[in-house]
């Protein structure tokens, strides 16, 4: 046989931590030249309709599962046939949500198999995953405070507050704003009123929504005034973490205060409308397709988007697009446990119009996967934090890829909507 550069030769699975502290698998896949791991990243408001983390044995039980079916598979495969390598994995598993390996392993060899098929190719990740159409960075959606269950004190309900900066002529300026109002926020907030880092790397706060968001607000316009860098705000609501599903309300655990349905699309309107959100992630539970339509339909100049309603996942995605649910699809490779099933859910949301948006996890590593499909994807948003090394790790990435193609770099076509 002639010899093939990314020719899978051997492959293992080990413990690593991530960034919360938490036990993740990481895999190594090794070809005849080249090398490739990912450790797969977890989610704190993990959604119903992603696929199951881990077998019912944990992590243990997925090594052992690697190495007993998985490693043997692979092994002699050629990595550049990423659909065939995934197939093999869901094969496999044989359930229709990986319970059996578990969606850990499975995007974690899944994506180690890409990174080892460029760097066999000696390619960067970008150029291999997105060829010649890789040339738009995305704008970066970054959370500057947050609550919810990234956060393990009583604080704000709503689980991220995040900015969209633009105007900027790189990535760089973009970031580096973020960056600004960020330590803008901590400079200029009453003592104790923010403090600390949640999981993501974003304040902390005492304050509630209707507090919080002017003082993003003054922090950004400070910002924009100083840098020419202009700023919109959005939120990610996260509201299946506030879902009880006894009562079917939606309960603030910071004000003891529940809602209907009705009550909270109300709540959540008045938000938009009173701080011109730009962007509004899961403002509704993950099966209230309807509220998230009347909603799209309502506040048009919001994007609303959708994280734990579609999960990754094509069938939810076009059910969702059908009925005008959202304008934005949160991109979540591990939601769905291969990387070709995430490539087809950003197809799926580019064919009805709508904007993918790939995305970090609450738990990370200082991976640099996420930068590089962001780009090659041409997703025209990206959520991936604004600080902590697990964060930063992404966004330097960013600034590589942005040196690498140099004059052919080009910040997302979205820029026009904002200007
Ligand atoms: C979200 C994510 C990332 P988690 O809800 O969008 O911010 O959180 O990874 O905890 O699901
Ligand atoms: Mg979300």
């Amino acid at each position: 046989m002639s010899f093939s550069p990314t020719i899978i030769n051997d492959a293992y699975a080990n413990k690593r931590f991530n960034s919360r502290g938490d036990i993740t698998i990481e895999v190594e896949i090794y070809t005849e030249n080249g090398f490739g791991s990912f450790s797969a990243p977890s989610g704190a408001s993990k959604g119903a309709y992603e696929v199951i983390d881990f077998p019912p044995g944990g992590v243990d039980e997925a090594l052992n599962l690697f190495e007993d079916l998985i490693a043997p598979e692979i092994i002699g495969m050629d990595s550049v046939k990423q659909f065939e390598l995934d197939k093999t994995l869901k094969e496999i598993d044989g359930t229709s949500n990986f319970s059996k390996i578990g969606g850990s392993l499975s995007i974690a060899t899944s994506i180690a198999n890409a990174i080892a098929a460029a760097n066999s190719l000696m390619i960067p990740l970008y150029r291999y995953l997105g060829g010649v159409y890789a040339n738009r960075l995305p704008l970066p959606l970054g959370n500057v405070i947050g609550g919810g269950k990234h956060t393990h004190v009583k604080g704000l309900d709503i689980q991220e507050v995040l900015i969209i900066p633009y105007g900027a002529s790189s990535f760089f300026e973009l970031a580096l704003a973020s960056i600004r109002v960020y330590k803008e926020i901590v400079k200029t907030s009453p003592p104790g009123v923010v403090y600390g880092r949640n999981d993501e790397g974003a304040l902390v706060t005492t304050l509630n929504i209707f507090d919080v968001l002017p003082i993003v607000q003054n922090a950004c316009n400070k910002v924009s005034k100083e840098t020419n860098v202009k700023f919109k705000l959005g939120i990610d609501v996260a509201a299946s973490s506030l879902w009880n599903s006894k009562s079917n309300k939606y309960c603030l655990p910071s004000t003891d205060t529940c809602y209907d349905e009705d009550a909270f699309y109300k709540f959540i309107l008045n938000l938009i409308n009173k701080f011109d959100l730009f962007y509004v992630e899961d403002p509704f539970m993950e099966n209230s397709f309807t509220s998230f339509a009347r909603l799209r339909d309502e506040a048009e100049t919001c994007i609303i988007c959708a994280d734990d309603l579609t999960a990754t996942n094509v069938e939810r995605i076009r059910y969702g697009a059908s009925i005008k649910a959202f304008d934005a699809v949160i991109i979540k490779p591990n939601q769905v446990g291969t990387l070709s099933d995430a490539i087809s859910a950003i197809q799926v949301t580019f064919s009805y119009g709508l904007i993918p948006v790939c995305s970090h996890r609450s738990g990370e590593t200082v991976d640099t996967f996420l930068s590089h499909f962001a780009v090659a994807t041409g997703s025209p948003l990206v959520k991936c934090g604004i600080m902590g090394g697990e964060r930063v790790s992404k966004i330097n990435e960013f600034i590589r890829i942005e040196e690498d193609l140099g004059e052919w770099s080009k910040i997302s076509e979205l820029e026009r909507l904002l200007k």
